[in-house]
């Protein structure tokens, strides 16, 4: 018997030339309604013709996200720093599949990416650990396309049925994250341009037709080869 999960969203020979695939990240806090949201959109997406896989971060499988899956369960501790690289290393290890994906033309949707990584080891308030440093080991990992940022305040999504036992979800904490992501958002480097923010507080419904708007533009850009190539995470300029 095949106990292996089926793929989902199975290879659909495209009815147009596609150049390549679209790479869409969807951020946001704890309960969010991010995984919501990233089934919808690959749904949305499979239906109306386009090859796509999802994918999340941490991907918790391979060893080093086995680490992160304990840490996060507050099974071991860490130094801020070594748990921060892991997550990191935790992308990097995935990086060139990502690009191979794209390349034979699926659109990649990730839950979570390097901004999450960047905003929750800033938000721990270690004065050795800035923003700067921590967005540092993730340049030159694949750059989103587009990344739809999922906008809750913290005490909205506490009433979503409470935070979990997990490392980071407290309100105090959450709210930082958001305040950092936000910052991402305003900042004028290159997250500015690909961070684009949709209201979490709206149904599950509209958010996904207010998402759907946008990355279906997005997505057709890009397979008829009218986007950008796929870029890669920039550093940000020292500042001076
Ligand atoms: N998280 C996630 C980080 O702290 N750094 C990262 O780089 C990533 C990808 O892991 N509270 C945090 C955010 C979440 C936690 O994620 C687990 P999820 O999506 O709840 O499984
Ligand atoms: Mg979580």
């Amino acid at each position: 018997m095949d106990t292996a999960s089926k793929d989902p969203f199975p290879w659909k020979e495209p009815t147009k030339p596609v150049a390549r695939g679209a790479f869409i990240v969807v951020e946001g806090l704890d309960r969010a309604g991010k995984t919501t949201q990233v089934q919808k959109l690959c749904n949305n997406l499979y239906a109306d013709g386009h090859n796509v896989k999802a994918i999340r971060f941490p991907d918790r499988t391979s060893p080093i996200g086995k680490m992160i899956d304990g840490y996060l369960q507050r099974k071991t501790e860490m130094d801020d720093h070594a748990i921060h690289l892991l997550f990191s290393a935790n992308r990097w290890e995935k990086a060139a599949w990502i690009k191979e994906q794209i390349s034979k033309g699926y659109t990649i949707v990730c839950d979570r990416y390097y901004y999450s990584g960047m905003v929750y080891s800033a938000a721990k308030h270690n004065p050795a650990l800035s923003l700067e440093w921590a967005r540092t080991p993730d340049v030159g990992l694949p750059r989103p396309d587009r990344v739809v940022f999922l906008n809750l305040d913290a005490e909205e999504a506490e009433r979503r049925g409470g935070y979990g036992q997990e490392k980071y979800e407290k309100r105090e904490m959450q709210e930082r994250v958001r305040e950092l992501f936000l910052g991402l958002m305003s900042k004028g480097e290159e997250e500015s341009k690909d961070m684009m923010l949709f209201d979490a507080g709206d149904s599950a419904e509209n958010v996904s037709t207010a998402i759907w708007a946008e990355i279906s533009k997005v997505v057709g850009s890009v397979e008829a080869g009218s986007w950008r190539d796929l870029g890669s995470v920039g550093h940000w300029p020292e500042k001076r």
